[in-house]
């Protein structure tokens, strides 16, 4: 099945955004102006992406993992909102906006974020409600929203982002910092992919290498964020940079000087190429999507 271009599958995401909070009581208004605030500040948009061409790629209709596609980005969006607060991060500066915190005070971004996270639970179990009478397509809907459920939760995002807390200020092993860039960052990465896989129902060849390229994909991702902290402007980020070395936060360029975390970057953006190679021309929005990420950290 021939693939949408990274900009038609953007397109559909912004279109469909903000379909998928529910109606909330005008007296709860905030908190609907501060969900939306993080929403539309203009993320790259990687994980629905990723979670809509998956799903395309695996022989699914498009239209039918826009839900799947907005309730990653709302449970990422939560994600930056609490990473950002005084207690974690304490960042000013998200999407080159003011952070949510600053905008609505620090009560009212930790209930943005926990808003936005069973916004995302409650898109996905509505739309199974729609497929209640059709066991197949219940089935790639529950394997669905089971991939986001992990990926997201204490196994994953949050499991990676205790240990990129507890790992400040302290020298970190080889190990330790794969482990926390597989679940913090990694691992909602490839929860998208796989979910997507899910929904247009991958065999399990196909999932497995999904599953590889995503892999793949996440630690580079994260290995081109930490390059892009040391040498990216502020502008490019859209938050202020220099900060993992003000933080003495455990990253590839701290742990392995800037060349060699380039180098590594390279490796696995090519590993994530060649996992896909058996599908040729049909995988060509994931081998340009992972070459694009590779630039930005060259
Ligand atoms: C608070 C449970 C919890 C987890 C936070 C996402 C995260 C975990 C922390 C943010 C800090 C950080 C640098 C994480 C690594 C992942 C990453 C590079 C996030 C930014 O993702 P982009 O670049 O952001 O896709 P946009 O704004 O484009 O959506």
């Amino acid at each position: 099945m021939p693939q949408q271009m990274q900009r038609d599958y953007k397109e559909l995401i912004e279109e469909h955004i903000l379909d998928f909070l529910p109606d909330i009581d005008h007296k709860s208004i905030t908190l609907y102006e501060s969900m939306k605030y993080s929403l539309t500040a203009g993320g790259k948009r990687i994980r629905p992406m990723l979670l809509l061409a998956a799903s395309e790629f695996a022989g699914g209709k498009l239209a039918e993992a826009v839900p799947y596609a907005c309730a990653i980005e709302y449970i990422h969006t939560y994600s930056l909102i609490h990473d950002d607060l005084p207690a974690m991060d304490d960042d000013q500066l998200r999407r080159g906006r003011p952070t949510n915190h600053i905008v609505y005070g620090d009560a009212m971004a930790i209930l943005a974020g926990d808003g936005l996270q069973s916004a995302a639970f409650e898109a996905m179990s509505k739309d199974m409600f729609l497929y209640f009478d059709n066991g197949d397509k219940l089935k790639k809907r529950i394997r669905a929203a089971n991939e986001i459920v992990k990926g997201s939760g204490c196994r994953g995002m949050v499991a990676g982002q205790v240990a990129d807390i507890e790992s400040e200020d302290r020298a970190c092993s080889g190990e330790m910092l794969d482990y926390i860039h597989l679940t913090k960052t990694a691992a909602l990465i490839v929860a998208a992919i796989r979910a997507g896989a899910q929904l247009g129902g991958a065999d399990e060849e196909m999932l497995s290498s999904l599953t590889i390229y995503a892999e793949n994909l996440g630690l580079a991702f994260q290995i081109a964020d930490d390059i892009l902290d040391v040498i990216g402007s502020e502008e490019e980020m859209g938050k202020k940079t220099g900060m993992d070395m003000v933080k003495k936060k455990s990253t590839y360029p701290a742990l392995y000087g800037l060349e060699a975390s380039k180098k590594k970057l390279m490796e696995l953006t090519g590993n994530a190429i060649e996992a896909l190679a058996s599908y040729y021309d049909n995988a060509e929005f994931f081998v340009k999507l992972a070459e694009d990420l590779a630039v930005r950290g060259k």
